[in-house]
């Protein structure tokens, strides 16, 4: 008789989360549950594109300026239908709309979470058929559930976290996130459309050896960032260098390869966006959480990502997330050039 590996879903791993934390009511159970179903819907639509008429823009832009995807906004779409009907969440700040979303139908305006996600981050590659991802984030709101939703209940430094996490839409889909207990990662059976668990509690790898940054920016970094870069490509056997360079252009996909390989993510300041692109309350805070659940780092460049309170939903921050000893390291050259 074949022996089968007992499998367990994501919905079961919630649920038997939930039972530790003795306060729980399943709020956040369901919540993380609709955020599951609306990555499969965005999972079929995404393995679909090439068949059908979804692929290509809009014509329109959305409020980085950026040319929305069409599946941008099907994917921005589908995650606000699937939380405003689940109840649990009563405001969404999304990548794809300027303002907080807050919900007013009687069910889900009390709801005591608010979300900040990008629904579709890398949707500039979706042509070329490489890696992209969904980045979501759950706090508590801050105000009263009777109160209306502000931005207030949003801006919140990503310590305050009460769950994050990922999708990636790749050769297989999955579905990564921590509620603060390490991070666990959880694999699509299309077949079935259940999310398996298929790496538990993940964690950087030792003698990690991947940098990854858009070396085509260069000349605009910081000293200390150009620092940095030389010494992962010195000849140091000793020291495990030089190291290997990847960069795919889709953080969801370089943060993904660099948990599993063992790698730092690097998107500095330049003259010209000081700030950097990525931005903080939805794709560097949430990616922050879980860099330091896998037992690394994710910094500016001086302070702790997870300290920094956003003070606008679309605030840009420099970003630098791996294993510890090399974002550190990034941080000595850093230092040295100030
Ligand atoms: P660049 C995608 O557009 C994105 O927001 C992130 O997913 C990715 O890490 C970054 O921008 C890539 O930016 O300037 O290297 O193309």
């Amino acid at each position: 008789m074949v022996t089968r590996k007992k499998i367990t879903t994501l919905t079961e791993f919630i649920m038997q989360r939930q039972y530790e934390y003795p306060h729980a009511r399943g709020s956040l159970t369901r919540l993380l549950n609709d955020i599951a179903t609306a990555a499969k819907i965005v999972n079929r639509e995404i393995n679909a594109a090439g068949l059908v008429d979804i692929l290509g823009s809009t014509g329109s832009e959305n409020v980085q300026g950026e040319t929305q995807k069409k599946l941008d906004v099907f994917a921005n779409e589908t995650f606000i239908t699937a939380l405003r009907g689940g109840g649990e969440c009563c405001a969404i700040a999304s990548e794809e709309n300027e303002k907080v979303i807050s919900f007013r139908d009687q069910y889900a305006e009390h709801g005591r979470y608010v979300v900040a996600m990008d629904p579709l981050d890398g949707s500039s590659n979706i042509e070329s058929n490489v890696s992209i991802g969904t980045i979501f984030s759950v706090y508590r709101r801050l105000g009263d559930t009777n109160d209306p939703v502000t931005e207030m209940d949003i801006l919140q430094a990503g310590k305050e976290l009460v769950a994050a996490g990922y999708v990636i839409y790749g050769s297989s889909t999955m579905l990564v996130y921590s509620t603060g207990r390490g991070v666990n990662g959880f694999t699509l059976d299309p077949s079935v459309g259940i999310f398996c668990l298929s790496h538990p509690n993940m964690q950087f790898p030792g003698n990690p050896r991947i940098y990854s940054v858009n070396e085509g920016n260069y000349v605009h970094f910081p000293q200390g960032v150009k620092s940095y870069i030389k010494y992962c490509q010195e000849d140091d056997p000793e020291g495990g260098r030089p190291y290997t360079s990847r960069y795919i252009g889709s953080l969801v996909a370089d943060f993904h390869r660099n948990l599993i390989k063992g790698g730092i993510f690097i998107y500095p300041g330049t003259e010209r966006m000081p700030q950097g692109k990525l931005r903080l309350l939805y794709e560097c805070s949430p990616v922050a959480f879980l860099a330091e659940q896998a037992g690394g780092k994710a910094s500016d460049g001086e302070r702790r990502i997870l300290d920094i309170i956003p003070q606008t939903l679309h605030q840009r921050s420099p970003f630098f997330t791996g294993p510890h000893e090399m974002v550190e390291k990034l941080e000595l050259f850093l230092q040295e050039d100030l």
